[in-house]
């Protein structure tokens, strides 16, 4: 059976609020890279730069990291991310606010953590995701978070975004 957790309209407004926060946080968007998560945390951090435009007007760089798990399926993670493919902008010094669309152990923000910071020293990193669903392994919190869904282990949570999926926007949860 499947939940709707968000719906296209639910979606919005929490893209929305988490832009007006990253901003108020980090007070505008000077020094500031949205870097995305592949693959939907990319089409969010464009959707959270194209709301920062609207708002104060000005363009964002937008990275992208690609951070592999080593597991048979998707259930059976491995316990080490490993990074694939990024394209980061300059980071050194920025404010980076890393984006992804589901958190849940956080060893795919510690490996997207280490591979910015091998990069270069940035000033900050700050996490903003959609969707918080527990069952952290490592001391990483989000900065801004789109809803909290408590979740037990063997549920899924499916993000589908037009961009990627050619689908109408929706969070849903299932049993795997
Ligand atoms: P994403 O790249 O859009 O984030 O992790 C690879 C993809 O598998 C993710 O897509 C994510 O949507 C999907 N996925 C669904 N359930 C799980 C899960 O429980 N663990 C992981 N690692 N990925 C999941
Ligand atoms: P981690 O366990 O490292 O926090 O998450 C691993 C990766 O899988 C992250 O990119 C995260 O977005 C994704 N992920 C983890 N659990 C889920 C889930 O239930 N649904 C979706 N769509 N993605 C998930
Ligand atoms: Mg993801």
């Amino acid at each position: 059976m499947e939940k709707v957790i968000l719906d296209e309209a639910a979606i919005r407004r929490a893209l929305t609020r988490i832009a007006y926060e990253i901003l108020e946080r980090n007070k505008g968007v000077e020094d500031m890279v949205l870097v995305g998560i592949k693959t939907r945390g990319v089409t969010l951090a464009e959707r959270l730069a194209e709301r920062i435009k609207q708002i104060e007007g000005k363009e964002l760089s937008i990275g992208e990291l690609d951070i592999t798990l080593y597991r048979d399926d998707l259930s059976e993670k491995s316990e080490h991310p490993h990074v694939r493919e990024t394209v980061i902008p300059d980071i050194i010094g920025k404010r980076v606010i890393l984006v992804d669309d589901v958190l849940f152990t956080g060893r795919t923000i510690r490996a997207a953590m280490d591979a910015l910071i091998d990069v270069g020293r940035p000033q900050l990193i700050q996490l903003a995701v959609l969707i918080d669903r527990g069952h952290r392994e490592l001391p990483i919190r989000p900065d801004f978070i789109g809803k909290n869904v408590p979740t037990s282990r063997n549920e899924i949570i499916s993000v589908v975004v037009s961009e990627v999926d050619g689908l109408t926007d929706s969070v849903t949860l299932r049993e795997n």
